[in-house]
């Protein structure tokens, strides 16, 4: 399972840009083996797109190990052309094995890192400015919806490698709307009036798509960065629509603009010192965000420092940042069920932070298995324990259900009630929903077929007997391919569930809908635009945080 996880991060990573274009050159490193001028240049090229999204742009380390000069230089060629070709059962792909490198790259890539990583340019106001553009301007734009879906219901599906977001409509399931957007797109959020719609590319390039166009379309764009993953917008109240965020890998830094058109007001950097050792790390990018419902702030997860920004957007000006210690390598997490409470994955350190968004600080900190990866996670009410949030795991079968209510239940707040067993490890996502009695568990990176192409399924009103596995992918009736089974979404009602059947970019994918209370298949949406289908935003769901 790992190499399949070490796989995401890094293969997923940065396939983005031609990076020649962006790095300066670098010096050549005393000890490290010679290199032409053109060997350098795709070994950058091969790092930006195959590694940096684990190792760090400057190796650094986070999901993968460092790679700077002065290790990799005392491991040697020889003993890292092993380790690229064969990977290692800690999670490095097996590059060379694979296939995925030819031997002339896994020597390349082997003397490559023995080399300074060179720093990308970094990306100011300037840059952003350039790149802003305000398609339909606020007045030009309609004053009520001028379509007849249901917004509500709407999904808007990130096709992840051709960089466009498919608008499809709950209630006919008919795709009303492809919307081209940034390279390997990744998520969306919805704005508080559930208007606008924020799409952001792992290219950093952010699209803002109105919905109450006629044809849902953008109405403005920024790229904000070379390589992103986060973006969000204020809901607390009286600040609805009117600030969005988005946070970068690289540089790292997040910034904050105007709501309805994009306009950059205030750009952050995160770099600083590490929570625990307290040393200065120059890349600590932002993972994710949410918006406070308890105060006039954005939450930012900044993974490789291990700390969590309070961003009072109040006064730009005058910025106030509340910096809250949790721990390394924050990634991704959900709000409790009711919206003060913020648990997030510090993945790499295999724990759950909480922080209380009213009284700004860290409510606790939970061991939990190997790597969570909650997505936003899923709140429900367990029969013995009362509220709880859940999270699966990368790393493991574990499923951790963590009490969440401090008020009425305070023997069981923030701590790990119950560890369910899921199918096994390579789980990226789990999910329920208010109206619903059943809790989804992906497992899209588990190394076996069976498992990465299928869901499982417990009955909230009996966790301990076990789940019931639905063939997902298989119900999808689409051909060849690695078919794996990825985030379940509900739609608005808590009646159906969507799931994306994830596979190549030149095979069919699909999105199989099911039947909440009868785990029965509904529907399956193919076409010929659903190419590599990922995440799923609905966007009632979305603006209200309901997971
Ligand atoms: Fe994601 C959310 C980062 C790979 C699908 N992903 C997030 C968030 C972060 C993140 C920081 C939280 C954003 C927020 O809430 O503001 N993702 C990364 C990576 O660094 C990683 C591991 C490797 C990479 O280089 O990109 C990565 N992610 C993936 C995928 O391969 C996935 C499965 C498919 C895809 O579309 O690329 C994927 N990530 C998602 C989805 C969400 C997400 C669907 C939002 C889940 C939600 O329910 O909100």
């Amino acid at each position: 399972m790992s190499s399949s996880i070490q796989k995401l991060s890094c293969a997923i990573a940065l396939s983005v840009l031609s990076v020649s274009s962006v790095y300066a050159a670098a010096p050549k490193t005393p000890g490290a083996p010679d290199m032409t001028e053109a060997e350098f240049e795709r070994g950058k090229q091969v790092f930006f797109e195959r590694c940096a999204g684990c190792h760090g742009v400057l190796r650094k380390g986070a999901t993968g190990k460092p790679l700077t000069p002065d290790i990799t230089q005392q491991r040697g060629t020889a003993y890292l052309k092993v380790f690229i070709t064969y990977g290692s059962p800690a999670g490095m792909p097996a590059w060379g094995a694979s296939g995925e490198l030819t031997s002339k790259e896994v020597d390349l890539m082997a003397r490559y890192i023995q080399h300074e990583p060179p720093m990308p340019p970094e990306f100011g106001m300037k840059d952003m400015k350039a790149t802003w553009e305000v398609v339909v301007p606020p007045e030009n734009r309609p004053t009520k919806q001028m379509n007849d879906y249901n917004l509500e219901n709407l999904f808007s599906v990130t096709l992840r490698d051709s960089g466009q977001v498919a608008l499809i409509e709950g209630d006919s399931k008919e795709i009303v709307g492809i919307v081209e957007t940034g390279y390997a797109v990744h998520i969306s959020r919805l704005s508080a009036s559930g208007r606008y719609m924020y799409v952001i590319g792992r290219d950093a390039k952010i699209n803002l798509i109105d919905l109450w166009m006629e044809t849902p379309d953008t109405v403005a764009k920024i790229k904000v960065g070379m390589e992103a993953r986060s973006v969000e917008t204020s809901k607390y109240k009286g600040w609805e629509d009117k600030y969005s965020i988005a946070g970068t890998y690289w540089p790292p830094q997040y910034v904050i603009m105007e709501g309805d058109t994009l306009e950059p007001l205030k750009i952050v950097s995160t770099r600083g010192m590490t929570v625990d050792t307290q040393e200065y790390h120059p890349e600590p990018r932002v993972a994710a965000i949410v918006a406070s419902h308890e105060r006039p702030e954005f939450i930012v997860n900044v993974k490789e420092t291990g700390k969590v920004l309070l961003v009072n957007y109040e006064d730009l000006a005058n910025l106030k940042v509340t910096s809250i210690d949790s721990a390394r390598f924050l990634h991704d997490g959900g709000w409790d069920s009711t919206l003060r409470y913020f648990l997030t994955a510090a993945n790499k350190s295999n724990k759950i932070a909480v922080v209380d968004s009213r009284e700004g600080n860290l409510e606790a900190l939970i061991e939990v298995g190997k790597i969570p990866h909650p997505g936003r996670g899923a709140n429900f009410i367990d029969p013995q324990y009362g509220p709880v949030w859940a999270t699966s795991h990368l790393g493991d079968a574990s499923i951790a259900v963590i009490g969440t209510d401090p008020e009425n239940h305070p023997q069981h707040a923030w701590k790990v009630v119950r560890t369910l067993e899921g199918q096994g490890g390579g789980s990226l996502f789990i999910k329920t929903h208010p109206n619903s009695k059943n809790l989804y568990v992906d497992t899209a990176l588990h190394p076996d077929t069976n498992v990465s192409q299928s869901i499982a399924v417990f009955d909230i009103d009996n966790l301990e007997a076990g789940y019931k596995v639905l063939p997902i992918a298989e119900w999808a009736g689409v051909g060849e391919g690695a078919k794996r089974v990825v985030q379940p979404e509900y739609n608005k009602a808590g009646d159906e569930v969507w799931f994306s059947v994830w596979n190549g970019k030149e095979q069919e994918s699909a999105l199989v809908i099911i039947d909440d209370k009868t785990r029965t298949l509904k529907q399956v949406i193919k076409d010929k635009s659903l190419i590599t289908p990922t995440g799923k935003f609905n966007v009632y769901n979305t603006m209200h945080d309901i997971y």
